[in-house]
This record gives structure tokens, sequence and C-alpha cells, in this order.
């Protein structure tokens, strides 16, 4: 068993107090940069620093995790022909998804997004971001202990990664091809990391379009309770 060792929070010089007032200014700053996040599916291939890309993978990496155990992997394709190939093992899924696998009810649910099996988005831009979830791993590289909150720790890093590339001035796209287990055979990652989610990364299209569907957002007022 190790044992806990702690640093001073205010040695680390990473913790900045805001007066209130700049508290409130910053909230709304950060509310408005969020507002102005939006998953775009047309993406231009103008070629983006992959510096760029390493760092908001490197601000993903920093979120919080089960027992700090940073329980992911991430693979950043670049090369035309492997996006090629995955374009072609997701277009093959998507194919399935579209013509019956999916129910009635999804189908229902996408229509208003306009989406379809044709994923010309996944060799156009210049990134994909593959994201795998360790179900065992740890603190350390090499580790092969049982992780935790897998999911949700996967999930938070993802959430980060999004956050960063918006605020780089990036735009990105959550896909996920169902079942997605083509990522490990193409991408050589391991049986016991399970495929999470391709994030595909760059700058959008000129004539790139926004659902209007996905501008509905719910209100504060019916996603918060205050007690
Ligand atoms: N994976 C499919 C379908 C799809 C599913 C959901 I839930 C979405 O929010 C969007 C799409 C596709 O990418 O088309």
């Amino acid at each position: 068993m190790t044992a806990a060792a702690f640093v001073p929070l205010a040695s680390l010089g990473h913790y900045t107090e805001h007066p209130p007032a700049e508290m409130l200014a910053r909230s709304r700053a950060f509310l408005e940069a969020a507002r102005r996040r939006h998953t775009v599916r047309q993406f231009s291939s103008e070629p983006v620093a992959r510096e760029v890309i390493e760092n908001c993978i490197a601000a993903a990496g920093l979120a919080p995790s089960g027992a700090n155990h940073q329980p992911w992997h991430f693979v950043l394709v670049a090369d035309p022909r492997i996006k090629a190939r995955l374009r072609a093992a997701a277009e093959a899924e998507e194919a399935a998804f579209y013509a019956g696998k999916a129910s009635p009810e999804w189908l229902e649910a996408l229509a208003p997004l306009g989406t379809d099996a044709v994923k010309s988005y996944m060799t156009a831009a210049p990134y994909l971001i593959a994201v795998f979830a360790q179900r065992r791993g740890g603190p350390e590289p090499g580790d092969d202990r049982k992780n935790y909150y897998v999911n949700e720790s996967v999930g938070i890093a993802v959430g980060f990664l999004l956050l960063a590339l918006h605020d780089a001035g990036l735009a990105a796209l959550t896909h996920t091809p169902n079942p997605m287990g083509f990522l490990n055979e193409e991408l050589g990652r391991p049986a016991n990391e399970k495929p999470y989610m391709i994030v595909v990364a760059g700058k959008p299209a000129a004539n790139a379009e926004v659902p209007l569907h996905a501008l509905k957002k719910k209100a504060l007022k019916d996603i918060l309770t205050v007690l």
C-alpha cells in the first residue's frame, strides 16, 4: 500500500482567486464561448499544425479520472490512407445502421440532424482522433491494474478535448459508428481497450451548416434545480 503524500496547493501556484466581479465576468465569458461551439459535419481539408492537436489531446489527458489511472489512449490519425480505411469501415457499419439496424424510434430522433451513412468528413478533415477506454491500466505507463469509472473518466477527457479544440479555433465532431471494433484492428490497439469514440477535428468547411435542431439548447431553468 502506498501512503498518501501531499503538496500544498498554494505551493503549486496553480490556483487563481478572482474578485467576485471578475469571477462573474469570467463565468459569463466562458458561457458565451461554450455557446459558440457547434458540432460540424463539413470540414475543410486545410492543414492544421499537429502540435495544436497534440496540445488539445494533452489537455484532455489532464482530466480527472478514477484513482487517477487516466484510462484513455488517443490515436491521432493524419495519414490519408488510414483515414480512408477508417472511413470505409465506418461507412459499412453506418450503411447497416441506416438500412434498418437502428430502430425506427432512433432514426426518427436523428432525422432533424440530416445525417446519413456517407461520412465524407472522415477523409476531408485533417485529423481523426480515435479515443480508447482502457479497462485495465494504472497511473504509470505499463501498469496492469483494474481501472475505475472508466466511462465517466473518458467522457470527461473528451469534454476537455472538445473545449480545447474549440478554444484553439477548431471544429470537432464526435462520431460513434456502432460497433467500433474496426478501430482496434485498423489502429493496432489491444483488445482490452474499448473503442470509445472518433473525434473528427479541423477547420469547418466554408459552407459548413449547423442543423437548426442542434441550436435548440434547453434553458438553464429546464436543466437546473437549485435547492
Ligand atoms: N452513428 C450514426 C448515427 C448517429 C447517432 C447519433 I445518437 C447521433 O447523435 C448522430 C448520428 C452517424 O454518425 O450517422
